[in-house]
């Protein structure tokens, strides 16, 4: 896919938002501070467009991109960061509930973002395990590889297959541009 156009279309803090039906979304999840908004602007090959920091729990809204004017990037805020007070845990965790159950919008395809190196979570398992309730077209993008040791890579991206189970799992650096030409085969 040949990114020609991208475009910020708005920042959703509340539930609530009026976008075109008829455009595809691809949505972005992960914890905090694994990539989520980087993998965005490696995709659309765009350093600028999602705010990226190293500060954890930096997108803390649902943040819409148009890609191409035809389909939408969906950056959803972080899960799973501790040190952020509970009531913006909780809002956070209304604003995924809100957007992947009520709504009314359905993603083609949800990318689930882990940090390879760490290797999945328990606030991955959970994830993963929520969104497995419905039918989904999930699609695991292994972040990160660049910070594995050579000798460690083919043990780290296994550790990340057993996590995934029967859904596609993709070796990806956001930071490397690895891995694109991939997630948009699989994705389209
Ligand atoms: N080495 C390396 N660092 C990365 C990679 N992807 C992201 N990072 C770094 O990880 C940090 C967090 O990246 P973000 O894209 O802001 O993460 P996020 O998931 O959007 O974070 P929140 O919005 O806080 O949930 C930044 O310092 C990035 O530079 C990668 O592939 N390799
Ligand atoms: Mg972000």
């Amino acid at each position: 896919m040949q990114i020609k156009k991208t475009e910020f279309i708005t920042g959703m803090t509340q539930k609530g938002a009026s976008l075109r039906h008829e455009i595809p979304q691809i949505a972005f999840i992960g914890r905090s501070n694994v990539g989520k908004s980087s993998t965005i602007n490696a995709l659309a090959n765009n350093k600028n467009l999602a705010k990226t920091s190293s500060y954890p729990g930096r997108t803390q809204q649902i943040n819409i991109f148009l890609i191409n004017d035809s389909t939408y990037f969906v950056d959803l805020p972080g899960y799973g960061f501790t040190k952020t007070s509970k009531s913006v845990r909780e809002s956070i965790g209304e604003l995924i509930d809100w957007y992947f159950l009520d709504s009314g919008y359905e993603p083609m395809v949800i990318a689930l973002i882990v940090d390879a190196n760490v290797g999945p979570t328990e606030s991955d398992v959970a994830m993963l395990n929520y969104l497995e309730e419905s039918d989904r077209n999930i699609i695991v993008l292994a972040n990160k590889i660049d910070k594995i040791k050579q000798s460690e890579y083919v043990k780290k991206i296994r550790k990340v297959e057993e996590f995934a189970g029967k859904n596609t799992v993709i070796p990806f650096s956001a930071e490397k541009k690895k891995g694109i030409t991939e997630f948009f085969q699989e994705a389209f």
